[in-house]
């Protein structure tokens, strides 16, 4: 996608036939974007702003300016390759035996909704496992992310719960079990359920802009679940199907990956919410030369704004107060 066709909110939000347009036009781009440059996403992963992990593409921190990852510096993970949607023919159908009225929308429909902007973090729930040998002594099998595997952004779209509304959810769901599920259309339709409670929490949406712009193809293009706080997997990107049930609804996201299993952990523990964590900034292996340095970095929560960040320079034996910005 050509980072200049800047799309203000307002343009956006139009539901007239300028903004299908306009999206279509989105689509085209994609479309005819030369395959041999990169196989598995449709934007550039140059080398100066992303590690390259294959079909996985991790944020280089020490790149970033300000609160929002931009799209040419939010890092990229899925199971396959970006699948190129026309928003013109996009349908999301919402099922399952716990709703009355199942019924299916287009993309148009969607954005005559009301809309509401959320600005969080999505954040792999395998982020920072490339140090689980050192401080863990064991390897933690999978992509082997430092800290870039997250970004920041200002995502615009319909509060999920709405659209379940309309779906007529019954009223004896349960509803802190994994029984919503949301299914991507890309070529593994990867899927992962959430709970009724946090589906209808106004901050999960169904986003359709990402930091004012069409959400870009490599992160969900038309439609994707943005799930404030939960892991990565949770995000659901190129949105398609959504099912209700009266049960737990066990996928292979929740029964064999990202769950807490083994030795360790006689009862499995199935990923739902993101844990606190910090990083520096800085370019691998992060040495520094001796003398007085300016650090910068960053700490994220699931749940709150962060109040206190201190940082170490002997190895834990004393700590300071870092400044926020932020
Ligand atoms: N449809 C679909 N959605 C998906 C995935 C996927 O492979 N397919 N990967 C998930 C994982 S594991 C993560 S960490 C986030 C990454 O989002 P991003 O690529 O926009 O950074 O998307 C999630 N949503
Ligand atoms: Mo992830």
């Amino acid at each position: 996608m050509d980072g200049n066709e800047t799309f203000t909110r307002r343009q956006f939000l139009a539901t007239g036939a300028a903004g299908a347009a306009a999206l279509t036009a989105v689509g085209e781009a994609v479309a005819q974007a030369p395959a041999q440059t990169q196989k598995f996403h449709v934007k550039p992963a140059p080398g100066e702003i992303f590690i390259d992990h294959g079909i996985n593409q991790e944020t280089r921190l020490e790149t970033l300016r300000g609160y929002l990852t931009p799209a040419s510096h939010f890092f990229v993970r899925q199971h396959a390759t970006t699948p190129v949607i026309d928003a013109r023919t996009w349908r999301l159908r919402i099922e399952g035996n716990a709703v009355e009225r199942p019924f299916e929308l287009g993309f148009e429909d969607l954005l005559r909704l009301p809309s509401r902007s959320v600005t969080c973090f999505v954040e792999c729930a395998g982020n920072g496992r490339g140090f689980f040998k050192e401080f863990m002594g064991k390897v933690a099998s999978g992509t082997q992310w430092r800290l870039g595997g997250i970004g920041v952004a200002e995502w615009t779209g319909v509060p999920l719960g709405a659209v379940l509304e309309l779906a007529r959810v019954k009223r004896d769901t349960p509803r802190d079990i994994l029984n919503v599920l949301v299914e991507g259309l890309d070529s593994v339709k990867v899927n992962r359920p959430l709970s009724l409670a946090k589906a209808f929490e106004d901050d999960t949406l169904l986003a359709y802009a990402f930091n004012g712009e069409p959400v870009p193809p490599d992160h969900g293009f038309p439609v994707r679940a943005i799930v404030p706080g939960w892991v990565g997997i949770s995000n659901i990107k190129w949105v398609g199907r959504i099912e209700v049930r009266d049960s737990v609804i066990d996928v292979p996201t929740t029964t064999k990956t990202y769950v807490l299993d083994g030795p360790d952990y006689p009862s499995k523990v199935v990923l739902r919410q993101q844990t606190i964590k910090s990083a520096v900034a800085l370019p691998w292996p992060a040495t520094l030369a001796a003398g007085r340095q300016r650090v910068r970095g960053f700490a994220w929560s699931p749940v709150g704004r962060i109040s206190r960040v201190e940082y170490s320079l002997d190895r834990g034996a004393t700590w300071q107060p870092a400044a926020l910005r932020e």
